[in-house]
């Protein structure tokens, strides 16, 4: 739980041209008491547990949505914020509440989210949930008192009003809806310093929300429109020296739905984020998702080059042309895949890429094409994923009206596939198995220390150097020495790798390398087991909790 305080409001920013939205909430008058609780997620391979305790740090990433809302309540409001991945709610923390706020980012999450509602009531709170699962699914969660379905906007305003008038439950559920969203340029800065960025793997921000694809399976156009709406340069630079001064040293994902879906306004912001790197000496390296066809603009991947982007997660879904045709994602087509993954490394971008088994073009040859193209492109790190028909997409509706979907409880995907549904969950099993065996999975670092590595741009070491920094360094090492160079079962394959990069003195390399190789083969050898779900979205409940990534872009 992050400290018990009012959160301060940014200063205001400048106003779009288009600006409509001026409302605020009404709120005179009311003092309250707000718990905020983001759900614990379901483990995934892209939520990176097992190098939690090698890294020193509690969770993923801090729930950019929730710390957003929170600083948009108003100024006199208590809030107490707590995100169950870094540390559990307690009782004490729901009597004191007033009200109790809820962010839900995914369907997986639902049973943790639903359960934090039961908490809530049994001490007689009135419960609030927004976030993309019940913005896309309210049917999800019927006993929360309010849903907050959409972005900010008229529909928080509203329930804000509610919430000053009363925090007595209402008698049934009541849906507060955004019909007008608040300009990204409204946004105030996320409450950063309560999530506290030194306990998370990576820090977000938001640039942009919104893309202008329609793939099959992604349900964000219908939820965050096709037209992506962007903040200000400045906006973005002073959440940046917020996260930073926060004592952030790292990785910073933007977590917009696709970075370069407003191509324009990237190129906008790059020369700024260029400048305050070069200002602060690189404090951070950035990490994005976009779609693959950036690399169409030169100019654009330069930029990202000199800005630091060392991570750009692709949704690369299928090497198989005719596959990608059929789930409407062909701007992957528009140039060989493997030469557009080769043009990334040349800028020291490493891909990451989402992987989706289980489509209707799948054959049994689908695993071998996988492994292959895993093997060719170097790509350390794939998402391997059973398809899911998400509610608002059109696979969806189209697997309705084939009559194809199946919503039993403990199933790994609600998609009727083509093939068998064991051999399908066989093939993703033996896939995820074979392509992150140790050697594999060193292999494609190796081709990244080659290719990719030495294309980023040189680092002035006074950025990270600071004492925080350098401590967790040594400390991840030497763990990381230990309980994979000494106690690890495939130390030979660690030390063909760490022995070279040590005596070079490149220990980020050895770091980079062995800590997420350590989470991917854990994850896999789990998922072997069987403790792990083949779909990311399947709500199945397991003895473990579950496994990475992200499909979007
Ligand atoms: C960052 C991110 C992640 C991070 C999350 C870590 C974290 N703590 O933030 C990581 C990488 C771990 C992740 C993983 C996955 N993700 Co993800 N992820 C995202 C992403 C790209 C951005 C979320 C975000 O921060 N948005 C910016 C904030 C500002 O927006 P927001 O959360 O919607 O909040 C706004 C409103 O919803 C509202 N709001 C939010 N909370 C609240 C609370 C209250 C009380 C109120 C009033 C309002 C409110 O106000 C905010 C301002 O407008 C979204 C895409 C998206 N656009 O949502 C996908 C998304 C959430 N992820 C998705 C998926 C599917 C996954 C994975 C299953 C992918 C996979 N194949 O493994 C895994 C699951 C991980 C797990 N085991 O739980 C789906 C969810 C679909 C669904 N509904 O289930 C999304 C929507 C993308 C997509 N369509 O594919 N993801
Ligand atoms: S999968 Fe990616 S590119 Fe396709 S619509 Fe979703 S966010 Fe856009």
């Amino acid at each position: 739980m992050a400290a018990l305080n009012v959160v301060q409001k940014p200063a205001a920013t400048e106003p779009e041209a288009s600006f409509t939205y001026r409302k605020r909430p009404v709120t005179d008058g009311s003092a309250r008491k707000v718990l905020c609780i983001f759900p614990h997620y379901t483990k995934a391979l892209g939520t990176f547990d097992h190098a939690y305790p090698l890294l020193g740090v509690k969770a993923f990433m801090p729930p950019q949505g929730l710390l957003l809302i929170i600083s948009y309540l108003p100024q006199h409001w208590e809030i107490r914020f707590v995100d169950e991945n870094v540390k559990p709610a307690k009782d004490k923390d729901f009597q004191w509440a007033d009200a109790v706020l809820v962010s839900g980012m995914m369907h997986i999450q639902r049973q943790q989210t639903n359960a934090l509602n039961r908490r809530a009531h049994k001490f007689g709170k009135v419960t609030v949930l927004g976030g993309p699962s019940v913005s896309a699914c309210p049917e999800y969660y019927p006993d929360f008192d309010y849903l907050h379905l959409g972005e900010l906007g008229d529909a928080t305003d509203e329930m804000l009003a509610t919430l000053a008038e009363s925090v007595e439950r209402p008698a049934g559920q009541r849906r507060f809806v955004t019909g007008e969203r608040l300009p990204l340029t409204e946004f105030p800065t996320p409450a950063y310093k309560l999530a506290g960025m030194h306990k998370y793997f990576v820090a977000s921000v938001q640039y942009s929300s919104g893309c202008p694809y329609r793939c099959d399976f992604c349900d964000i156009p219908e939820l965050y429109g096709q037209t992506p709406r962007m903040k200000t340069p400045k906006q973005l630079l002073a959440e940046l020296d917020a996260i930073v001064d926060d004592g952030c040293i790292g990785s910073v994902y933007l977590v917009d739905d696709n970075f370069v879906g407003n191509r324009k306004a990237a190129k906008e912001l790059l020369p700024h984020l260029i400048e305050w790197q070069k200002k602060r000496y690189y404090p951070v390296e950035f990490a994005c998702e976009a779609t693959l066809n950036v690399v169409k603009s030169p100019d654009l991947l330069q930029m990202m080059h000199e800005a630091s982007f060392w991570t750009m997660f692709c949704g690369i879904e299928t090497p198989n042309a005719a596959a990608l045709k059929a789930i409407s994602k062909d701007h992957n087509n528009q140039m060989p895949i493997l030469e557009a993954v080769q043009t990334l490394n040349s800028y020291g971008i490493e891909v990451v890429s989402g992987i989706i088994m289980g489509l209707d073009t799948d054959t049994y040859d689908t695993p071998n094409q996988m492994l292959q193209f895993a093997e060719q492109s170097g790509i350390p790190i794939l998402t391997f994923n059973l398809v899911q028909a998400l509610p608002r997409t059109p696979l969806h509706r189209r697997l309705k009206a084939e009559g194809r979907l199946i919503e039993t409880e403990g199933r790994e995907s609600n998609v009727d596939f083509k093939l068998p549904y064991d051999d399908v969950v066989d093939m993703w099993r033996r896939t995820t198995q074979t392509a992150y065996k140790p050697e594999a999975i060193y292999k494609r670092f190796k081709h990244q220390q080659e290719h990719t590595y030495p294309n980023r741009v040189e680092i002035p070491p006074t950025g990270k150097l600071t004492f925080v920094n350098v401590w967790r360094g040594v400390s991840t090492l030497a763990k990381l020495m230990v309980k994979v160079g000494i106690l690890g079962n495939y130390r030979k394959t660690f030390w063909d790798m760490a022995w070279p990069a040590l005596k070079s003195m490149d220990i980020e390399t050895v770091i980079h390398v062995s800590l997420v190789a350590h989470q991917m083969i854990s994850f896999a050898r789990e998922a072997e087991a069987g403790y792990e779900n083949a779909g990311f979205y399947s709500t199945k409940l397991k003895t473990q909790g579950g496994s990475l990534g992200n499909i979007n872009a």
